[in-house]
């Protein structure tokens, strides 16, 4: 079996040497670092996350730090969603777009000061954009990487691990997608109560990475107790509860609103944003685009997982593909993410993937997977 080969060109995260030690079987590479993305077993993997807790190094989700007087301007120009409210302590979901309305990144804006923002970015080359857009405005900021990378605290039993860490008062107090500047044993970090899972949990964006493994087992002694255990970004259980993994679900001149992120686009107010004009226009019909949806299917098909999107077709004529598809754990079937044309994106329609072995029948589903009624 082939193999990726680890060299310098490609950095390592903080927490590298504890997921190596912890097992780590698979990693991919993010925003030019290692990111486990396996120990293994996925069957155990899930269930540690959905009934337990799980620690995830996540520390290639970079931060853009944007700092200046002209900082939340600049901010709130590259962000497709109203940021008018953010303030210290308040993290938000926000896509960015390029001037053609196409979906270049989803980062988490973090506030850390009025005048200090961080992007913690998606696999994209955010740093670069950033530093160009700003210069192009004459802005008054400074852009670059800090040092600072978050690790993942994910699971039902997440809260009680983190309280027993910091303080149940501290946790407490923190809403969802709220943060707080924190340490344990003299090591810094930002604990933000966020993950992409929908089973709970917190990232504690270390500040130091000198001491990461550290970080790592401090974390793990204390979550003993719990059944903590090794994990990563989990595809079954984010696929089923609808988040979005940028430049894997969608074609890459996709727009926000065509992969479901409408909630995050503010487009009828006077805020003004890269991409607004050309997001405008595709609404009202008149830029010409023809329109796609990244749309949840039900496959009738054997539990497995494809490593590159198949051709869809609906009576025979193409229509997209089907980006991503899963075993669920939860629905006790294989779901997946489709990447098609509106035409065929009503719920109950009937496209067929085309594997490299066999043909698969592909439902277009009607609800969120996430949705407990479903
Ligand atoms: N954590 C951090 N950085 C990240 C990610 C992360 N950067 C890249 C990637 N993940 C960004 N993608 C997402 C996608 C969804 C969410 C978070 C990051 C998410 N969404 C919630 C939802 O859709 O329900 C809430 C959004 C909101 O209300 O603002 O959590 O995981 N550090």
């Amino acid at each position: 079996m082939s193999q990726i080969g680890f060299g310098s060109r490609i950095r390592k995260s903080p927490f590298f040497d504890s997921t190596i030690e912890a097992g780590a079987a698979a990693f991919t590479i993010y925003n030019r670092m290692y990111m486990p993305v396996s120990y293994g077993n996925p069957d155990a993997e899930y269930e540690l996350l959905t009934t337990a807790v799980a620690l995830w190094d996540v520390a290639a989700e970079r931060q853009v730090e944007i700092v200046g007087p002209d900082a939340k301007a600049l901010v709130q120009y590259l962000s497709a969603r109203n940021l008018e409210s953010i303030k210290p302590g308040v993290a938000r979901y926000a896509p960015l777009c390029d001037h053609n309305g196409v979906l270049i990144n989803d980062p988490i804006v973090v506030c850390v000061n009025p005048d200090r923002y961080w992007l913690s970015i998606a696999d994209s080359d955010v740093l670069l954009w950033v530093r160009a857009v700003a210069g192009e405005r004459g802005d008054n900021v400074d852009v670059f990487e800090p040092d600072v990378s978050p690790l993942a605290i994910q699971g039902p039993l997440a809260e009680q691990l983190m309280a027993d860490l910091v303080g149940p008062e501290m946790v407490a107090g923190l809403g969802f997608f709220k943060h707080c500047f924190a340490e344990i044993q003299g090591i810094p970090f930002v604990l933000c109560r966020s993950g992409w899972s929908k089973q709970g949990g917190f990232e504690l964006f270390l500040t130091d990475g000198t001491r990461g493994n550290e970080l790592w087992s401090i974390v793990m002694d204390a979550g003993e107790k719990y059944g903590i255990g090794p994990g990563t970004p989990n595809q079954q259980e984010r696929i089923e509860s609808g988040l979005l993994s940028y430049g894997s679900d969608h074609l890459r001149d996709a727009t926000p609103l065509e992969v479901g992120l409408g909630a995050f686009v503010s487009l009828d107010n006077d805020i003004d944003f890269i991409g607004k004009a050309a997001l405008l226009a595709d609404r009202s019909g008149q830029s010409g685009r023809r329109p796609r949806r990244l749309v949840n299917v039900d496959i009738n098909g054997p539990a497995i997982s494809n490593t590159h999107p198949w051709p869809l077709t609906r009576g025979g004529v193409p229509v997209g593909e089907l980006r991503n598809m899963v075993w669920s754990p939860r629905l006790q079937r294989s779901i997946g993410l489709a990447f098609v044309d509106a035409v065929a994106a009503e719920p109950g329609t009937v496209l067929s993937a085309q594997a490299e072995w066999q043909t698969l029948e592909a439902v277009v589903s009607g609800q969120p997977f996430g949705d407990p009624r479903a």
